[in-house]
């Protein structure tokens, strides 16, 4: 049952068929009537008529692909951003036009019941995405999979700007329930924690007992993702914890009821929250404790699987691909040779094979405070066997660094699981590369530089292991859902079967100059601005012209993703326009979104400098329009869904050599959005796809940077040579945009005259004439236009479809809808 295209006729029965099934929701699952039911009552009873039709699917592929007893994928990552799975399952299903017919029948919106779902946001930013882009994309391609994460009673944090300032509130996902996950209360496993180990001697063979202080319990909740058409489903698994001894009645009975709950608010506490931290690691106990977790949880689970199905555990590498989204996962390396040894007796060397061929790691930074290692004394305290493991690993691997370069000290150091320096660490990103028989970066650029730098000499010890997989985006979700009016003209340009074969978006190349062409693209851009206009006033009371260039910077802040080179260029244009009030400008509108980790002091102070401009800039008489700056709070994925669409201009303007990969940088591409950016990450794959004509680079590149930051962060020098930032600087650290606080900048000031480590005044001149150059090209309309559709046109290469097929490919060794791992993709 699959919706017609628009302008087809619905088919009456399956519509009343809907129709009866919603309300049967209504009353049989909610316990209402149309007449008391809320919104919110309406939403759950369409997602759970909906999530019927998905269940059918779902089973019958979890069968198919058993009975075929085919190679299975699991994806381990602690964050899956997912965001909200209404219309993408019923888009998916190809349900999108009956449900909307039917709900409209029914006297309910469609449009205002997807409002009702709150977005799973477990997941930071970018690498939680990915995760959730990923799962849509191997149910797309027919590969079973199943992704393995945690079910966090709290997601991200919620942000709130008060006066300029970001302020942190829980995020309540759970609170009217989730009408898509199962709860399998059968699906239950014993996770445990410290204690000690014996070591017994069996037919001459050492043998470990963990004797374990505590133990909690990982309890399974399944989620069903559906792929492109409909055609197959997998499970998004998310363990929550609970303790086996849930209340203590003795304790209970004696009156301290506080403490007879303690061990169950001990355990819950592993899937209380996510942690916020983008790019560094917690540092906390709990944040190790929830990676062991879920490690453990899912490596019994997919073993468990594997031997109802397989009956061999020996055969594990040849039916199971397991897949470490970073280094949280990295313990699945000592858990899975835990199992494999102490569980079911297999020789460490033999157990040491079946683990490497099994597991494989994906690396998403090269930052150095985000490469996570823990204290040696709190993995003896948390986890005393997998210390060991770790050190019986470390034995023969440190033996083969001594065999490759004799009497090396320093590169056996700078390979050791151990690092011995800062106090002794366990480092997790070495753990994982050693225990992976493939490495991989997420763009090219990122995926030379590990060779380079991070993972030089882990590389020269294990040859070949590292590989890169540019990232990619679903298209269903970034394209076709957020954008649905480009998407119509999409199909009538390259016809039909571009839903399901993004390479023939090529088509448009023909039209991207034809005048009538154009003036379709642009009024869909237009209409899309229209509506983010309308938000931007909703939500901040800021008056935008839809007219006005939009200028969207949209991701977490952070130093090096340079948030503060924008807002610096826009207090130089906000001067320059001062001067010449007359002069030819043209109108912008810089949009800023994005969450600041809450510890991360300067970030937060960003986001207060952005807003104070803002409130300078948008209300002086003497700029009246021509620049405005607007920052939406609470960027999530639902936000991103109504700014992609309407964006002109995306910034990636990242320090080059910085950024792993970036996929925003991608979406908006996809949506015509051009890119001014840097020669960092991805960009340099969107630059070679859509044509170094058709985007807008700037500044210093990976090397460059390297190079000056060898020779010092004081950029007195680049300062005095430019009197446009040296004026915009002294704004900042005078009190220009701040004078209830004159002082409060000061340090930003500072930083960018004397500690310019991200180089955001050393590049700043690049950075402005390029700007200056995207301003001549606005005003070129027809220009614009051709190289925007021709960003459309050529980003085929980026769906998240072409980077799963390539981890099949190369790493997991599974086939694509049905195809074996070699076969060339055939074309739709
Ligand atoms: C990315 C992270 C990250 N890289 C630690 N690293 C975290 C590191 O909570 N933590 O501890 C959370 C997240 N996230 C991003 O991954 C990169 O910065 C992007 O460039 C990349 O596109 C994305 C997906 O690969």
């Amino acid at each position: 049952m699959n919706s017609p295209a628009p302008g087809q006729p619905i088919d009456e029965l399956a519509l009343s068929e809907i129709k009866s099934a919603i309300l049967a929701k209504l009353r049989l699952a909610i316990g209402k009537d149309a007449g008391m039911a809320t919104r919110h009552d309406w939403y759950k009873a369409a997602a759970l008529a909906l999530r019927d039709r998905i269940v059918h699917r779902w089973l019958s592929a979890e069968k198919q692909s058993y009975d075929a007893g085919r190679k299975r994928v699991y994806y381990l990552s602690l964050e899956f951003l997912i965001g909200r799975l209404f219309t993408d399952a019923l888009n998916n299903m190809g349900l999108l036009a009956l449900f909307d017919a039917a709900l409209g029948d029914l006297g309910v919106g469609l449009s205002d019941l997807r409002k009702c779902e709150p977005d799973a946001a477990l997941g930071n930013g970018g690498l939680g995405r990915l995760a959730a882009c990923f799962m849509e994309s191997m149910a797309t391609l027919g590969i079973p999979a199943i992704g393995y994460g945690i079910r966090y009673d709290f997601g991200l944090f919620r942000q709130i700007i008060n006066n300029g300032w970001q302020q942190e509130y829980p995020d309540e996902w759970l609170s009217f329930g989730n009408p898509w996950e199962f709860q399998r209360p059968e699906v239950v496993y014993h996770v445990h924690f410290g204690g000690g180990v014996e070591h017994v001697e069996t037919r001459g063979r050492d043998h470990a007992i963990w004797h374990p202080a505590e133990t909690v319990q990982a309890v399974a909740y399944d989620t069903p993702i559906v792929g492109w058409r409909g055609h197959n489903v997998n499970a998004l698994r998310l363990w929550s914890a609970r303790s086996p001894d849930p209340l203590k009645l003795d304790v209970f009975n004696t009156g301290d009821y506080v403490g007879a709950a303690a061990e169950e608010t001990r355990a819950e506490s592993i899937c209380k929250f996510l942690y916020p931290n983008d790019e560094s690691p917690a540092g906390r106990e709990l944040r190790l404790r929830q990676e062991y977790f879920f490690v453990s949880a899912s490596l019994q689970d997919l073993v468990k699987r594997h031997l109802a199905a397989d009956g061999q555990i020996r055969g594990l590498a040849a039916k199971v691909a397991v897949q470490l989204n970073d280094t949280h996962p990295s313990l699945a390396v000592t858990e899975l040779m835990r199992i494999l040894v102490d569980l079911h007796n297999i020789r460490w060397d033999d157990a040491w094979k079946i683990t490497v061929a099994t597991l494989s790691y994906t690396n998403h930074t090269l930052l150095p405070e985000a490469l996570e290692t823990w204290p040696v004394e709190l993995f003896q305290r948390l986890l005393p066997r997998h210390l060991e493991i770790i050190y019986r690993i470390n034995v023969a691997h440190l033996a083969l660094a001594e065999e490759r370069c004799p009497g090396d000290v320093d590169f056996r150091a700078s390979v050791s699981l151990i690092d011995e320096k800062s106090g002794r660490r366990v480092r997790m990103g070495q753990l994982a590369f050693v225990g992976s028989h493939r490495i991989n970066g997420v763009s090219a650029m990122h995926s030379d530089l590990m060779k380079e730098t991070v993972f030089h000499d882990l590389n020269h010890l294990y040859p070949g292991r590292i590989t890169n997989k540019t990232n990619g985006i679903t298209f269903r979700r970034w394209l076709m859902l957020a954008n649905p009016k480009l998407t119509e003209l999409l199909r009538e340009a390259c016809g039909e079967a571009v839903l399901d074969d993004p390479t023939r978006l090529q088509l448009l190349e023909k039209s991207a100059g034809d005048s009538a062409f154009q003036d379709k693209f642009r009024n869909v851009k237009h209409h899309n601005k229209i509506a983010l206009a309308r938000l931007i006033g909703e939500k901040i009371n800021i008056k935008v012209d839809p007219g006005a260039l939009f200028d969207v910077q949209i991701k977490r802040i952070h130093e090096y993703k340079r948030q503060l080179l924008n807002i610096l260029e826009a207090i130089a244009l906000y001067h320059a326009i001062k001067d010449n009030p007359q002069g030819n400008w043209v109108p912008r509108v810089k949009i800023f979104a994005g969450k600041a980790a809450a510890s991360y002091r300067y970030a937060k102070l960003i986001i207060k400098l952005i807003n104070d401009v803002a409130e300078v800039v948008n209300n002086d008489p003497v700029v009246a329009g021509r620049l405005k700056v607007a920052f939406l709070p609470d960027y999530n994925v639902s936000l991103a869904e109504v700014i992609i669409p309407a964006a002109d201009l995306s910034e990636q303007i990242s320090t080059a050599g910085m950024e792993a990969s970036g996929t925003g940088n991608m979406k908006l591409a996809l949506n015509g959005a051009i890119t001014i950016g840097t020669l960092d990450g991805a960009n340099i794959e969107i630059r070679d796809h859509v044509g170094v004509e058709n985007i807008a680079i700037f500044g210093m590149e990976a090397g460059d940077v390297m190079v000056r930051r060898k020779q010092g962060l004081d950029a007195s020098d680049v300062i005095r040579g430019s009197p446009g930032l040296s004026r915009a600087i002294n704004a900042i650290g005078s009190g220009e945009f701040s004078p209830d606080d004159t002082h409060r900048f000061e340090s930003i000031a500072h930083a960018l005259r004397h500690l310019d480590h991200y180089m955001v005044s050393a590049d700043f001149d690049s950075y402005f004439a390029a700007q200056r150059g995207i301003d001549a090209r606005w005003q070129t309309q027809a220009a614009w236009a051709r190289a925007s559709i021709l960003n459309v046109a050529r980003m085929a290469w980026f769906s998240s479809d072409r980077t799963i097929a390539e981890y099949a490919e190369d790493i997991w060794n599974v086939p694509v809808n049905g195809r074996a791992p070699s076969e060339p993709l055939r074309a739709k």
